[in-house]
């Protein structure tokens, strides 16, 4: 298969429009591209690079003839339609939760566990975007000198949760400027009735509370992490929090590895080489990582690198991405240029 068809479904939201764009801008071997989506936006025009494509309302025969989709609409549509799409012949690269800790389904970071996509029944899932920023940040240092705890504070921006999470701050802030009350209507998602206002504010809530405690968003990041590096024995735990930033998930990771002896110096030399990753990290030259300068990158930042002063083998680091980016939209088109490349073989 030398060039495929592709669909988008979602492709007027968040995700979905960084995903057309990642296509044209990596010259992904597409003979076609059909961007779908609800009844609502059919009909409506998608222009890139001077290109139009017309949206689509999604139905089971959206999928006849398509090779891979990029499904970014919610877990609800992604359980509706990927079994459909499959059926159907496609391959589903699915960047909702729906599959992602079903066993027999690939939770896949390119940089880290690429070699999982070798067998698979149909779908693909990506991870969270908070999981993927963080993996690829770790993989480097676990792949060197082992891995036994993780501690995750996540700063993340609104664009995580959408298109209308971006305006929603946007109209809290002219509304804060302007002394006006402030209208919170929908952040923190997934968590019912009572919502807080987003500008000049941190929400320590993302998606609803699980009765441990932890919300979902924690909750992923736990599961899907232990997953991906295929380490059931790893510890992690994570605190997740939305502050008012646009674009760019920002995380203090704090990490201990196996060895011992390890200094930062050696973690920083892994960090340089790796694939994905730069390091920005000169505490003299005030250099370090920040969400609003990752904005479009396709890059995995860090920096902050140090030592715990009191466990010898602890560590922390500051790790920044485009969460539309690297944490959705790219990831998933490099799950589906490896996919083309393992077919290759
Ligand atoms: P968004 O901006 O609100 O966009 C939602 C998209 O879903 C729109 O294209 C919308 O189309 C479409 N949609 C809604 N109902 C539909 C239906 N019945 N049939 C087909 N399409 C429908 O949301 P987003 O931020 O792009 O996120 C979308 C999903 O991607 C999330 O729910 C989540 O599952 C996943 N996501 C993953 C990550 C990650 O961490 N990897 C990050 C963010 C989001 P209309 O324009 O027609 O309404
Ligand atoms: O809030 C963020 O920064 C990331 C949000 C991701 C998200 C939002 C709604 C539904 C997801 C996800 O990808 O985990 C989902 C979901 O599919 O469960």
């Amino acid at each position: 298969m030398s060039t495929v068809n592709v669909a988008i479904v979602g492709a007027t939201g968040a995700v979905g429009t960084k995903i057309l764009e990642k296509l044209l801008e990596r010259n992904f071997p597409s003979s076609s591209i059909k961007l779908l989506a609800s009844k609502r936006s059919a009909g409506n025009v998608i222009e890139v690079d001077g290109k139009q494509f017309a949206v689509e309302e999604t139905v089971p025969e959206s999928f006849d003839d398509v090779d891979i989709a990029f499904f970014s609409a919610g877990g609800a549509i992604s359980k509706m339609f990927a079994e459909e799409a499959v059926k159907r012949g496609a391959v589903v690269i699915d960047n909702t939760s729906a599959f992602r800790m079903t066993e027999t389904i690939p939770l896949v970071v390119p940089e880290v566990n690429a070699d999982v996509l070798q067998e698979h029944n149909g779908i693909i899932a990506n991870p969270n975007c908070s999981t993927i920023q963080m993996v690829t940040a770790l993989e480097p240092i676990r792949e060197k000198f082992g891995l036994n705890r993780i501690i995750v504070s996540t700063y993340q921006a609104v664009s995580g949760a959408g298109a209308e999470a971006i305006d929603e701050l946007e109209i809290q802030s002219n509304q804060f400027n302007n002394r006006q009350e402030i209208d919170a209507k929908l952040l923190p998602t997934g968590a019912g009735e009572k919502f807080y206002p987003i500008s000049f504010n941190a929400i320590p809530q993302i998606d609803a509370f699980d009765s441990s405690g932890y919300t979902f968003e924690e909750l992923k990041m736990i599961n899907e992490t232990k997953k991906i590096f295929n380490m059931n024995e790893l510890h992690v735990s994570a605190t997740c929090v939305r502050i008012p930033v646009v674009s760019g998930h920002s995380e203090s990771v704090y990490f201990e590895v196996d060895k011992e002896g390890v200094s930062v110096d050696d973690i920083r030399s892994e960090l340089v080489n790796a694939p994905g990753i730069v390091v920005q990290d000169d505490a003299k030259t005030q250099h370090y990582p920040m969400p609003l300068f990752s904005e479009g990158k396709d890059d995995v930042f860090v920096g902050r690198l140090r030592k715990d002063p009191d466990h010898p083998a602890g560590f922390h680091m500051w790790v920044v991405t485009d969460n539309l980016i690297k944490g959705a939209a790219l990831n998933s088109v490099q799950i589906a240029e490896s996919l083309l490349a393992t077919e290759k073989k």
